[in-house]
């Protein structure tokens, strides 16, 4: 596994050179240059900064502000640009961002209320934006071709049409959006909907986005980006922040974790101490799950809620990814608490049985450095499978990568069910609604996909973001009215 992994490293550094600079807003060579093979050797790993753990506090992300209320829509801009943060302390980084730092600014909406966000595009590269989880028509979704070029602008138009959820918007630009996530190309999008807030679930201010990611640092501060970093992206960080602590009452909280990162799978733990997980990527699970530890996937999200009242004042709870401290939790004063988490939370969507069963296959070439869905890699002028509108498919998820790498699944559209892995019940805490599932080496995963409401291209793929970015993972479906003898499988 030691050579496969170096072989991988050192391959995704041979790619990565001619792509790795396609950012130019931060190397100073132009995207075109960069795409020719022009640009600078790839960077090395130097010397990382210090980390002290739990010297810097955690930030919340702000929460944007619509610019026009309308009648039944709110409206949002967001300026795409390049800014500096003091991510580590006394340094500066240069960051990509929607709003104002690494973590773009979180949008509230509710479901059934339509919002309007127009982005424009101030970087030196092309992007674009996906709502991850999101059910939105094709021409919004942020289809990797749908492309804003420098300067440009577009407008995203989002119906809300699901139950609320910890959703997420980033970068989706076609092979750029493995950096451009990296360097900070994402924000919570929280859609809440009304049977929510009957539930006495913790809220405002006790209701608490948190987003992990890893990076790799030079002594300056400076984010290196190497395809495939090859374990060298050390540094974890909660809201933008290495390790940081948090302050919090003894009482209920509400977290939503999102695993933003391009490539770790982080195993989370409070010490063994019980965390009751509340909601998935699609929102609310129809029962809390109690567990001590929690797998979460790059763009996979869990909802959990912690009881700080269990612990004494002073008490500091450290939330790991198996050894290594991520966030430490610091109860710092009492406070009355009102909240709640009821038995049962929301009940899930009943499916309708499909005629379609699939079968999706992974697998990779190492020397070329590519990852193969069903033995290709992507082309935005294929579709690899068409699907009837308002149908319920049955997807088989195979990793059979020989190589031993784990992979994901995410599909654009939808919200689908997790039925069973290799036959047998789901993870805890897969119960619910989910849009990215994780398909560990040599196991299979079926879930069922309800395709509802819009027409159109939209793409499914690995989400370790180099191996779909740079190797190719990633795949097309169109949805169709009208399958016949041309588009059917
Ligand atoms: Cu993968």
């Amino acid at each position: 596994m030691l050579n496969r992994r170096r072989a991988l490293t050192l391959g995704g550094v041979a790619v990565g050179s001619a792509l790795m600079s396609a950012y130019s807003g931060i190397s100073g060579t132009s995207e075109a240059s960069a795409m020719a093979g022009m640009d600078s050797p790839p960077p090395t790993a130097g010397p990382e900064p210090k980390i002290t753990p739990f010297a810097v506090r955690m930030p919340v992300p702000p929460t944007q502000r619509p610019v026009a209320v309308g009648d039944g829509m709110d409206v949002y801009h967001q300026t795409i640009r390049v800014v500096d943060e003091e991510m580590l302390p006394g340094l500066r980084t240069s960051v990509y961002t929607y709003g104002s730092g690494f973590v773009g600014p979180t949008i509230r909406a509710r479901s059934g209320r339509p919002v309007i966000v127009r982005r424009t595009n101030r970087l030196p590269v092309r992007t674009n934006t996906h709502l991850h989880g999101g059910h939105v028509p094709a021409d919004s979704d942020g289809h990797p071709m749908a492309l804003m070029e420098p300067g440009e602008s577009r407008t995203y138009c989002y119906p809300n049409e699901q139950p609320g959820a910890t959703l997420w918007y980033h970068d989706h630009a076609h092979v750029l959006e493995a950096e451009g996530v990296y360097r900070g190309l994402h924000g919570f999008y929280l859609l809440e909907s009304e049977d929510e807030r009957y539930l006495g679930l913790p809220s405002g201010c006790y209701d608490i986005p948190i987003m992990l990611t890893d990076a790799h640092f030079d002594a300056n501060g400076k984010m290196i980006f190497i395809t495939d970093d090859g374990g060298g992206r050390k540094t974890l960080l909660a809201n933008g922040r290495p390790q940081p602590y948090f302050p919090v009452a003894a009482r209920r909280y509400r977290f939503r974790l999102l695993n933003g990162s391009n490539m770790r799978i982080f195993r989370l733990n409070l010490g063994g101490q019980v965390m009751t997980q509340i909601g998935s990527d699609g929102g609310l699970l129809p029962e809390p799950v109690e567990q001590t530890e929690f797998v979460l996937a790059p763009a996979e999200r869990i909802e959990i809620v912690i009881d700080f009242a269990r612990y004494r004042r002073g008490t500091k709870l450290v939330l790991a990814d198996g050894d290594r401290p991520v966030l430490r939790f610091d109860v710092q004063w009492e406070e009355e608490d009102y909240s709640r988490v009821p038995d049962t939370l929301r009940p899930l969507p009943r499916l309708s049985d499909g005629p379609t069963d699939r079968q999706i296959t992974f697998t990779s070439n190492l020397k070329e450095h590519k990852f193969f869905i069903d033995g290709k890699t992507y082309d935005a002028n294929r579709i690899d499978a068409w699907v009837e509108r308002n149908s319920t498919e049955i997807w088989r998820i195979t990793n059979a990568d020989a190589a031993g790498f784990q992979h994901s699944m995410h599909l654009h559209l939808v919200q689908f069910r997790v039925l069973d892995r290799d036959g047998a019940p789901p993870w805890p805490g897969e119960s619910g609604l989910k849009d990215t599932v994780l398909v560990p080496p040599n196991t299979s995963v079926r879930i069922k996909i309800p395709f509802d409401g819009y027409r159109g291209v939209y793409v499914y793929h690995c989400h370790m973001l180099d191996h779909s970015a740079f190797g190719g993972m990633m795949a097309q479906f169109q949805v169709t009215d009208y399958l016949n003898e041309s588009n059917e499988r």
